[in-house]
C-alpha cells in the first residue's frame, strides 16, 4: 500500500463545528442533563467537539415535540406538492454545502475527502429529490369489493416514526430514513449514532432552513443504551427504523414489541459473496472484489466480504489481489488521492458503563448471534474489533497474503488485509469483520458453490462477476440475498430496493418499496343507496 507521510500529519479541516446541542421542536437546546460526550477524529484520536448527550428525557422532550407536529401541526395537512418543494429546496441547500456536509462526515468518520464530496453527498440529494418527487405521486386505490358498495383506500402517514442510524455512513443514512417519511407526511425522531453526531445536525438546520416546520423532524445526539433505547421503547413513537448491528437489531425490535408494538424496519449486517466465475476477466474481478471489500475502509453493511474465487483463476487472483491491496493509498483521508482513511474509532465510551480494561474472550467479541453476550463487549472499537479478527484468522490457519498490522501511530489506519484459504467454518467467513480485511475461498462447481455462499446468518447482497447468461441468472436465483449485482458492486440508485433476507434485516429501504414503511392502510367503505351505478 502506498501510505501517505500525512497519516502522522493530518490536515486542519477549513470548517468550525457550528451545531452541538439537540434540536427538538425547531430549536438547538441543551440536553436536559446538561451533559455532553467527545466526538473524536479517528485520525488522532484527539477531541472535534463535545456534543450533547441526549437520553431519555430529551427523548420525551423530542417525541412530544414530534407528536404534536404531527397531531395538530401543518405538516400532514399542507398538500403533498408543498411538502415536495420543501424537500426539493432541501437537496438544492445540500448541494450548495457540499463542502461543509463533506468535511464535517470526512472529520468525524475519516472516510477519505473525495468520497464524501463527490460521491456520497451527490448521492444524498439525488435521494431527498427522489422522494421529494414521490411525495405528491402517493395515493390510494379503488377496489371493486362483492356487494352495494364503493370501496376505496386512502395511504396516510404512519405518525411519529423513530429513526436510529449508524456511523458508517452518517449522512446517507440520514437522507435515506429522513427523504420518505417526510414525504409521505410522517414527523421525525432521528437518533444519530454516538461516532458521528455531527452532519445530522447541520443536515437538520439545512432543512429547517428550507421551510420544515418546527418539530417535524428532531435530533437527539447520543448512546444506543440510553436515548436508542428510550426511543425505541416510546410509548408514542408509532414506527422504528433501524440501522445497525444485528445484535442490536434483535433489541430494538424486542423493546418495539415489549411496548407498543410499533412496526419495525431494520436493516443489518452482511457477510455478502462476491463470486469469481471461471470465465472471468482477473484483472477486472480482482479490482471489482477490492473495491467490494475495501470501500468506505470495509465499513459496508454490504461489503463483498467472502470473496469466491473458481479454482481455475484462483492462483492468479491471489497474486493480483495482494498486488493491487499493496497499492491502495492509505493516508489523511483530507488528501487528495486517498482511497483509505482510519477506522472509525478505538475510544471505548466511558460515559455509557462500557469497561475498556475488560479482557472478553475472543468467541464473545465476535460472536454476533447472542445479543446479551454482545452488549457485554466493547462493541463500539471498531479498531480493536479488526485487529481481533485478524488474528483469529491466523490462528485459524487462513493463509495472511498481505497486511494485518496497524498503520503509523497515530489514529486508527490499519493495513489493506488479504487472507487466502479461507474456510467457511472461520469466524473470518462467518461474522461482519467491518474492516478492509479480504478473505477468499476457492471454489470448484455450481452446486457446492451454493450451498457454501448461502452458508451463512446473513443474507444483504452478493456479487457475481461472469460473462456466462445462465450462470448469471442461475446464481441469481439461488443465493437468498436482498440484492445481486452482476458485474458491478454498490450501485446505490435512489430508486433501487435495498435490505436483506434472514438476519440481515427485514422490509426495504430506498424506491418505492420505502413508502410503505410510513405509511398506513385506511380502507374506507360507503354504502351506495343505489347499487347499480
Ligand atoms: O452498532 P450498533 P455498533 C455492525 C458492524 C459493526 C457492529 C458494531 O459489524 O462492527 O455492527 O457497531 C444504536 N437500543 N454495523 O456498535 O450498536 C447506536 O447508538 C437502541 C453494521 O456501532 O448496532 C447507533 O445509533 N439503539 C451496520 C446504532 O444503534 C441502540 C452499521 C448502531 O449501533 C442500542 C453499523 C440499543 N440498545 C454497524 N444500542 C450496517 N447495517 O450498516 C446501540 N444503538
Amino acid at each position: 500500500y502506498s501510505t501517505s507521510s500525512a497519516v502522522d500529519n493530518p490536515i486542519t479541516p477549513s470548517i468550525k463545528v457550528d451545531y452541538t446541542q439537540l434540536l427538538i421542536n425547531g430549536n438547538f437546546v441543551d440536553s436536559a442533563s446538561g451533559k455532553t460526550f467527545p466526538t473524536y477524529d479517528p485520525r488522532t484520536g484527539d477531541v472535534i467537539a463535545h456534543v450533547s448527550e441526549g437520553d431519555a428525557e430529551d427523548i420525551d422532550r423530542a417525541v412530544s415535540a414530534a407528536r404534536k407536529a404531527f397531531d395538530e401541526g401543518p405538516w400532514p395537512r399542507m398538500t403533498a406538492y408543498e411538502r415536495s418543494e420543501v424537500l426539493f429546496r432541501f437537496a438544492d441547500l445540500l448541494d450548495k454545502h457540499t463542502e461543509e456536509l463533506a468535511t464535517l462526515e470526512t472529520w468525524d468518520n475519516g472516510k477519505p475527502y473525495e468520497q464524501s464530496a463527490k460521491i456520497e453527498l451527490p448521492m444524498i440529494s439525488r435521494v431527498i429529490r427522489y422522494y421529494a418527487g414521490w411525495a405528491d405521486k402517493v395515493h390510494g386505490l379503488t377496489v371493486p369489493a362483492d356487494g352495494p358498495y364503493h370501496v376505496q383506500t386512502i395511504n396516510e402517514p404512519i405518525g411519529v416514526a423513530g429513526q436510529i442510524i449508524p456511523w458508517n455512513f452518517p449522512l446517507i443514512m440520514f437522507a435515506w430514513k429522513v427523504g420518505p417519511a417526510l414525504a409521505c407526511g410522517c414527523t421525525i425522531v432521528l437518533k444519530s449514532a454516538e461516532q458521528t453526531p455531527l452532519s445530522a445536525l447541520l443536515a437538520a438546520k439545512l432543512l429547517h432552513e428550507a421551510g420544515l416546520p418546527p418539530g417535524v423532524l428532531n435530533v437527539v445526539s447520543g448512546f444506543g443504551r440510553t436515548a436508542g433505547a428510550a426511543l425505541s421503547s416510546h410509548m408514542a413513537v408509532d414506527k422504528l427504523a433501524f440501522t445497525g448491528s444485528s445484535a442490536t437489531g434483535k433489541i430494538v425490535l424486542t423493546s418495539a414489541a415489549n411496548s407498543n408494538l410499533k412496526p419495525v424496519t431494520l436493516e443489518l449486517g452482511g457477510k455478502s459473496p462476491f463470486i469469481v466465475c471461471k470465465d472471468a476477466d482477473v484483472d477486472k474481478a480482482v479490482e471489482l472484489a477490492h473495491f467490494a471489500l475495501f470501500f468506505n475502509q470495509g465499513q459496508c453493511c454490504c461489503a463483498g466480504s467472502r470473496t469466491y474465487v473458481h479454482e481455475s483463476v484462483y492462483d492468479e487472483f491471489i497474486e493480483k489481489a495482494k498486488t493491487r491491496a499493496l497499492k491502495r493509498s492509505v493516508g489523511d483521508p483530507f488528501k487528495a488521492g486517498i482511497e483509505q482513511g482510519p477506522q472509525v474509532n478505538r475510544q471505548p465510551f466511558l460515559q455509557c458503563g462500557r469497561s475498556h480494561v475488560k479482557l472478553i474472550p475472543m468467541e464473545m467479541q465476535c460472536c454476533h448471534t447472542d445479543a446479551n453476550a454482545y452488549l457485554n463487549q466493547i462493541d463500539s472499537t471498531q479498531f480493536k474489533k479488526i485487529l481481533g479478527y485478524i488474528k483469529s484468522g491466523v490462528e485459524s490457519g487462513a493463509t495472511l497474503v498481505t497486511g494485518g498490522e496497524r498503520l503509523g501511530n497515530k489514529g486508527y489506519y490499519i493495513q489493506p488485509t488479504v487472507f487466502a484459504n479461507v474456510k467457511e467454518d472461520m469466524l473470518i467467513a462467518q461474522d461482519e469483520i467491518f474492516g478492509p480485511v479480504q478473505s477468499i475461498l476457492k471454489f470448484k462447481d455450481m452446486d457446492e458453490l451454493i450451498r457454501r455462499a448461502n452458508q451463512t446468518r446473513y443474507g444483504l447482497a452478493a456479487g457475481v462477476f461472469t460473462n456466462d447468461l445462465d450462470t448469471a441468472n442461475t446464481l441469481t436465483r439461488a443465493l437468498r440475498v436482498g440484492t445481486v449485482w452482476i458485474n458491478c458492486y454498490d450501485v446505490f440508485d435512489a430508486s433501487i430496493p435495498f435490505g436483506g433476507y434472514k438476519m440481515s434485516g427485514q422490509g426495504r429501504e430506498k424506491g418505492v418499496h420505502c413508502l410503505s414503511n410510513y405509511l398506513q392502510v385506511k380502507a374506507v367503505v360507503t354504502k351506495l343507496k343505489n347499487p347499480a351505478w
